[in-house]
């Protein structure tokens, strides 16, 4: 899906749109962050646009600029919530791992991370 129009059965519009509670933890004019419900390291938040992309690739095609401002959002909570170094994962299809289809950025970090395994 590449539009940016809400979509009303997306679990992450819902939470950008305050209808489906999450702890926020950053938000600007084009970008949310919010605490991954099911933390893989001590810190892991998750990073989305306020718009309605399906992965990050269309969302590179779509608004590249707001890609950018996701980027520099992750690298922000890095520095409040960690010693500011992290890892960014964007997970895209279903043989990936993607299991919601609006677009996100895992950001790891506030440990020692292994090598990345399947
Ligand atoms: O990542 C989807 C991520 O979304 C996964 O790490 C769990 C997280 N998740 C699912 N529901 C919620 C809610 N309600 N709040 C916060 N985080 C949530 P993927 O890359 O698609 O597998």
């Amino acid at each position: 899906m590449t539009t940016s129009a809400p979509e009303p059965d997306c679990l992450f519009c819902l939470i950008v749109a305050g209808e489906v509670p999450a702890t926020i933890v950053a938000r600007t004019e084009n970008v949310v962050a919010f605490e991954d419900i099911n933390p893989s390291a001590p810190m892991h938040v998750l990073v989305v646009p306020t718009t309605h992309h399906g992965d990050v690739s269309q969302l590179a095609a779509a608004a590249p600029d707001v890609l950018a401002e996701l980027v520099g959002v992750a690298e922000q909570v890095a520095g409040e919530r960690a010693d500011g170094q992290f890892r960014l994962i964007f997970n895209s299809g279903p043989h990936a791992g993607q299991t919601v289809f609006h677009v996100h950025a895992h950001v790891l970090g506030g440990t020692q991370l292994g090598a990345l395994v399947g």
